[in-house]
């Protein structure tokens, strides 16, 4: 009998596939909007990508690509404002329902509810952007079946390092070895493997060919009945798709 408590999202790249279409180009209205001539295309992104955080991430591009910028004010203060302009142009997507959620995402959490199973958020982005990915392409009220959503500033340290997960852990009152963590990269098996975790990958274009040695399976995504996932590495057995069963099952062995 598995003693699986609950699972831990994830958000970017796990519920959604947020990253290309969705915060790169929120990044990119925000640039526009301040009057600067950047454009993140979907290649340099994808090496920005492996900084996590959104101001981190604008540090590390001014850092490596620009060093003889001279941001107006105080570096911390001015990146702030415009990670702020980022977020209010990416929640606006949002709320027009721009990102749909991942295959297998909504059907899972319902049968997980449905088979009393406790939920919970660990993510890097902001809370604000968790929010209204879950209200406007999960449910509304949605957020509310989530007891803890762990995400952003809230830690000292962000994806790969371990701190959102043992946030989350904390917050439920759970050990690693009660859940199960999804994840879609590097940065995030680590972090939730570094908490104890076991952990499903589901990847996408810019995290397929990461290392995932230590996910206890890595799919396409979680699947559907009627669209089955690919399974690129672990054991599902005759599965087609990710259901509390095969769940139960990955925690156990
Ligand atoms: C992914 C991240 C985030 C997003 C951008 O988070 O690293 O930084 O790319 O969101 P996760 P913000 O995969 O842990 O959900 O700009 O709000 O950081
Ligand atoms: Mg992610």
């Amino acid at each position: 009998m598995s003693n699986l408590q609950a699972l831990l999202f994830d958000v970017d790249g796990t519920l959604a596939d947020t990253e290309k279409d969705g915060h790169r180009v929120a990044f990119n209205r925000a640039f526009s909007e301040a009057g600067l001539d950047w454009r993140w295309s979907v290649d340099t992104y994808a090496e920005l990508l492996s900084v996590t955080g959104g101001k981190e991430r604008i540090r590390y591009y001014l850092d490596h690509y620009l060093p003889a910028f001279e941001p107006p004010g105080k570096a911390d203060e001015w990146i702030a404002g415009l990670h702020a302009a980022k977020t209010r142009h990416y929640t606006g997507m949002l709320s027009q329902g721009l990102i749909p959620l991942r295959p297998g995402v909504r059907r899972l959490l319902r049968e997980a509810r449905e088979a009393g199973l406790r939920l919970a958020i660990a993510t890097t982005t902001t809370p604000a952007n968790v929010t209204a990915l879950l209200e406007h392409s999960l449910a509304p009220g949605s957020s509310d079946w989530f007891e803890v959503i762990a995400a952003g500033d809230v830690v000292p340290a962000k994806k790969p390092a371990p701190d959102i997960y043992h946030y989350a852990l904390a917050r439920m009152g759970l050990k690693p070895e009660q859940c199960l963590a999804f994840e879609d990269s590097r940065n995030g098996i680590l972090s939730a493997t570094g908490a104890g975790l076991k952990t499903v990958i589901t990847v996408n274009d810019y995290t397929r060919n990461d290392d995932f040695h230590e996910a206890v399976v890595v799919l396409s995504h979680l699947g559907e009945p009627d669209q089955p996932f690919e399974v690129l590495a672990g054991d599902t057995g005759d599965a087609s798709h990710v259901d509390i069963p095969l769940l139960e099952r990955l925690h156990r062995d």
